[in-house]
């Protein structure tokens, strides 16, 4: 670490840590290098202060535990403020306060923070170092942990800050783990002033700022300004036996299996046949127009913040091998031989919980059910080679995805770019234990970007319009739904490396290779356009998947314009007037469904 004389050559960075150091009172500053030495001096410090737990390093090596606060263990969607100078722009979907008032509130609360505790100055990269599409930002924190994962989920350190110094501009990120006290937590952005201030949590999503609060709420504000956009969606890559590689993004809301998808493993069919799957990233994508036309994107991130509690070697094979070394865990439980475990695996047995405590059925699962895990995305077997790819990789297809435990059918194809919006704007899912608050909840999550997108929801719906003009060659746009039900609660689709043959379809449809049925609600596949050799499903499950409901439909499409309707005036007339066309398809939906070519 640079000793705290030798600040940067920036002197808009210097000043602001001063100002902030003058307010926070911190014992002393470290600037982080990113080097493997920091690290270890760090990680040596927290094993010594208990931050960190030692896990069997024969077992796994490199592998630490960290165990929160019992009360902060997820995303405070209600504590999360969009804090523009006007209201309206902050939109019906954000947690809204005047920016005085504010800084105000939440500067009370750094005044004096730090006094007793080391201050450290962090320059980071969201995406590839030397990718026009990444944007840089510096978090101040007094957590070491938030330093330990904030060097693996992004390029942190001295070639953050050459870029930063070379460029004049970053994000300002301030944060402290305050008292973790859950009465004195605020997650602020200020978009008009590329800041962040967050307080009193130590969880990912509140304190890794580069994360949420940078690549999408501050990020989704200047991709509107600079026509790009900042989105909630795992990339993958899937390579046919051809050797053709079709990248694509999904959006799903966060612990709907985002990272599960893009580690997927192909079934054994395809595996002899040589498909290959390739990880570009889990969870976050920038997006924007080439000289082409078409869209690339780049993954701004550098690790995966992934669910613990479900990954194991049948459901997430490839997230196990990444994880198997050089990881950090966060309240995950223990085995009596040290190893982290959680509720999913096949083998072991918890004896401490994640709370530290003996563990005991009648206290709840043995790992948090939002427990994590912290890897560099270059442990991943399937990490691509191109997800490094200064100009980013082409997308051929955005994919949309909730909980739907009913209606939703398995797949359906948005027939253009402004349906496929409607089609985003329109997604909905039941909550999970990602934030705060009742679980298995349906709301309307449009994008995955609900608790993510930093502007009013409207201009929003604008913006992806605005994409659809003369020279784009726009991906097309699908909606999946992995998790339908059958009247005895239990999923109807297998999910998992299965849903390669829903990718197959989709990738097909891009290509115009395989035909699709028509309804109201888009193309959906006919039983014989999918791909389901060697898979054990029965066909009243796949009719199920595949059926269409009008009446359940028109339902749905009434609530969805209500929906839009809650947007008031910044909702676009485009949007309405497509979803109008599909209530109407819906109304004549008597007749029967038409069969379309491919294509
Ligand atoms: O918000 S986190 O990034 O910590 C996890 C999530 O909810 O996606
Ligand atoms: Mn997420």
């Amino acid at each position: 670490m640079r000793p705290e004389t030798m600040a940067s050559k920036l002197k808009a960075l210097n000043d602001w840590v001063d100002d902030v150091a003058r307010l926070t009172r911190p014992d002393s500053i470290r600037w982080c290098d990113g080097s493997d030495a920091e690290a270890a001096a760090l990680r040596a410090e927290m094993l010594a202060d208990g931050t960190l737990v030692e896990l069997n390093q024969d077992t796994h090596p490199g592998c630490y535990l960290h165990r929160s606060n019992p009360s902060d263990v997820a995303r405070v969607e209600h504590l999360t403020l969009v804090c523009s100078k006007n209201q309206e722009d902050a939109g019906p979907n954000n947690h809204w306060m005047d920016p005085a008032e504010a800084h105000a509130k939440i500067d009370a609360l750094f005044d004096g923070c730090m006094q007793g505790r080391t201050m450290y100055v962090m320059p980071y990269c969201m995406g590839p170092i030397d990718s026009p599409l990444s944007r840089c930002g510096v978090e101040i924190t007094d957590s070491p942990y938030v330093v330990a994962n904030m060097r693996i989920m992004t390029r942190m350190g001295a070639a953050a800050l050459a870029r930063i110094e070379r460029e004049g501009t970053f994000v300002k990120g301030l944060h402290s783990i305050g008292e973790l006290d859950p009465e004195r937590r605020f997650i602020m952005h200020f978009p008009e002033e590329l800041t962040i201030k967050s307080y009193g949590s130590g969880y990912g999503g509140n304190a890794l700022l580069g994360k949420k609060c940078h690549a999408l709420r501050i990020g989704s504000w200047q991709a509107r300004q600079e026509g790009w956009l900042a989105e909630h969606m795992l990339i993958v890559g899937i390579e046919n036996p051809q050797g053709e590689t079709h990248y694509v993004a999904a959006a799903f809301p966060s612990a709907c299996g985002k990272t599960n998808l893009a580690m997927l493993i192909p079934p054994e069919g395809y595996r002899k046949a040589g498909w290959k799957v390739w990880t570009v990233g889990d969870d976050i994508c920038w997006m924007r127009p080439g000289k082409d036309g078409r869209l690339y994107a780049i993954n701004p991130e550098a690790g995966y913040f992934g669910v613990a509690p479900g990954t194991s070697r049948s459901t997430n094979p490839t997230a196990m091998e990444t994880i198997a070394h050089d990881t950090i865990f966060t309240n995950v439980a223990v085995t009596a031989d040290n190893q982290p475990w959680w509720e999913g695996l096949p083998h072991g047995t918890p004896v401490t919980d994640w709370q530290g405590r003996p563990y005991d059925a009648a206290n709840g699962p043995a790992a948090h059910p939002n427990s994590r895990f912290t890897v560099s995305a270059k442990q991943c077997p399937s990490w691509s080679p191109h997800a490094e790819d200064k100009q980013g990789v082409p997308i051929s297809a955005i994919v949309f995805g909730g909980r739907r435990p009913s209606l939703v059918p398995l797949v359906f194809e948005a027939r253009d770019w402004t349906h496929g919006v409607l089609v985003g704007a329109a997604m909905g899912s039941e909550t999970t234990a990602a934030a705060t608050g009742a679980v298995g909840v349906l709301r309307r999550d449009s994008m995955a970007m609900k608790p993510f997108c930093g502007y009013n929801y409207g201009d929003y719906f604008a913006h992806w319009l605005s994409f659809d003009k003369p020279g784009a060659k726009l991906p097309k746009i699908f909606h999946v739904n992995w998790f339908r039900k059958g009247d005895d609660g239990k999923f109807l689709w297998p999910g998992y490396g299965e849903n390669l043959r829903v990718l197959e379809w989709i990738i097909d449809r891009c290509k115009g290779a395989v035909g699709a049925q028509e309804t109201p609600i888009g193309h959906v596949p006919r039983k014989d356009d999918l791909h389901l050799d060697g898979l054990a499903i029965d066909g009243t499950a796949l009719d199920t998947l595949l059926e269409v409901d009008p009446m359940g439909w028109a339902a749905e499409v009434a609530d969805i314009g209500h929906y839009l309707d809650s947007f008031g005036a910044r909702t676009p007339e485009k949007l309405k007037a497509e979803q109008r066309r599909v209530a109407a398809a819906l109304a004549n939906a008597g007749a029967p469904a038409r069969k379309v070519a491919a294509g």
